[in-house]
């Protein structure tokens, strides 16, 4: 399978985020991408190629003008007040506060944002414009016939929604290849999202539509990030009710719990006649993930690989999370090889 990849998101090198009071280097570092791209090079998984760059309208799908204007903007406003630091967010419009949209930079930021989870650096507008070029790349390439397609995208995409950032994630790429299969002529996409994490951004963008039907396998938000979205009486709202799917598991869960989840999941999806089958794929379901709960082995993954196959349908990875950094390329590879059959 052909793999879609572009240094830029080495652009992208945020210095520490809070785990718990105390502030750690960013889990959510440019090695990570090294790494899984080292491994589809290491077992032949196919060619390797660059974006093509589509430019804003279809990331204008997705999210809002004035996000993206923001976003773009604010690393030089931020440079422009002399600083060099990482741009963070520390205060948001939670309940009793007003949500309108403030002219200041750090108001703003809070505005646009769910969490201090997203640091903003002066290379972080290019790695995500480009992380989102690699997933419509990916796109085009199923859109056009191949079977399947691997977007090795870095930053992550699923917790952002149209118009906030956070948990990483500054444009949702698996939401814009999504609208991109939809624009192309595709009248339903299911995405189904197998990072550790709820796909919060993901499920916010398509809740309300029958169109994309979203089905995800994560830790319970009750007591795991985002916290506050990702619970399974969540189901979809007017034309979206019944196309959204979650299935939060416990903690330590292992493969013979998340399988079983996998199936529900793919059961449901059959069900929906899907033109193209989307994957989030994250691998911080591993046992050895630094900030996860699950239990996954590496074998595991080859397993994910051939279920998500026998839905027999066109198929677009694009990549999530995944914090064992050693183990990242094994496991994401694992799933595309055992998607293959290898
Ligand atoms: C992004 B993706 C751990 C804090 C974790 C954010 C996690 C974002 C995950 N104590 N905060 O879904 O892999
Ligand atoms: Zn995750």
């Amino acid at each position: 399978m052909l793999t879609i990849y572009s240094d830029d998101h080495r652009l992208h090198h945020g210095r520490c985020e809070l785990i718990d009071g105390e502030l750690k280097p960013c889990f959510e570092m440019p090695s990570r991408a090294d790494h899984v791209l080292q491994r589809v090079k290491d077992r032949h998984l196919g060619e390797v190629r660059e974006p093509e760059d589509f430019g804003r309208a279809p990331i204008e799908r997705v999210h809002s003008k004035a996000y993206l204007d923001f976003f773009a903007s604010a690393w030089s406003r931020w440079a422009a007040e002399g600083h060099t630091a990482d741009l963070l967010p520390y205060t948001w419009p939670a309940r009793t506060l007003r949500s309108t949209l403030p002219t200041t930079l750090h108001g703003q930021l809070g505005y646009y944002s769910f969490d201090a989870g997203a640091p903003i650096t002066a290379g972080t507008w290019q790695a995500a414009y480009s992380s989102a070029q690699v997933a419509l790349t990916a796109q085009r390439l199923v859109a056009g016939g191949e079977r399947v397609a691997f977007a090795l995208c870095r930053p992550p995409g699923h917790h952002a929604a149209a118009d906030v950032m956070g948990g990483y994630c500054y444009l949702n790429n698996a939401a814009i290849a999504a609208q991109a299969f939809l624009d192309q002529g595709a009248k339903r996409v299911a995405i189904l999202d197998v990072d550790y994490h709820h796909g919060n951004g993901t499920q916010a963008i398509f809740y309300d539509r029958s169109d994309v039907l979203f089905a995800s396998i994560h830790g319970d938000p009750s007591f795991e990030f985002p916290f506050f979205l990702g619970h399974a009486d969540e189901t979809g709202a007017g034309a979206g009710e019944g196309f959204n799917l979650n299935l939060p598991l416990p903690a330590g869960s292992p493969w013979s719990v998340w399988g079983a989840a996998l199936d529900t999941a793919c059961e449901r999806i059959a069900g929906y006649d899907a033109d193209v089958v989307l994957v989030s794929l994250g691998v911080d379901t591993f046992k050895a993930d630094p900030i996860s709960q699950f239990k996954l082995e590496s074998a595991d993954y080859l397993l994910m690989g051939q279920r998500i196959a026998r839905l027999g349908k066109p198929t677009l990875f694009v990549m999530e999370g995944g914090y064992a950094v050693a183990e990242i390329g094994i496991n994401a590879v694992n799933v595309l090889e055992g998607f293959e059959g290898r």
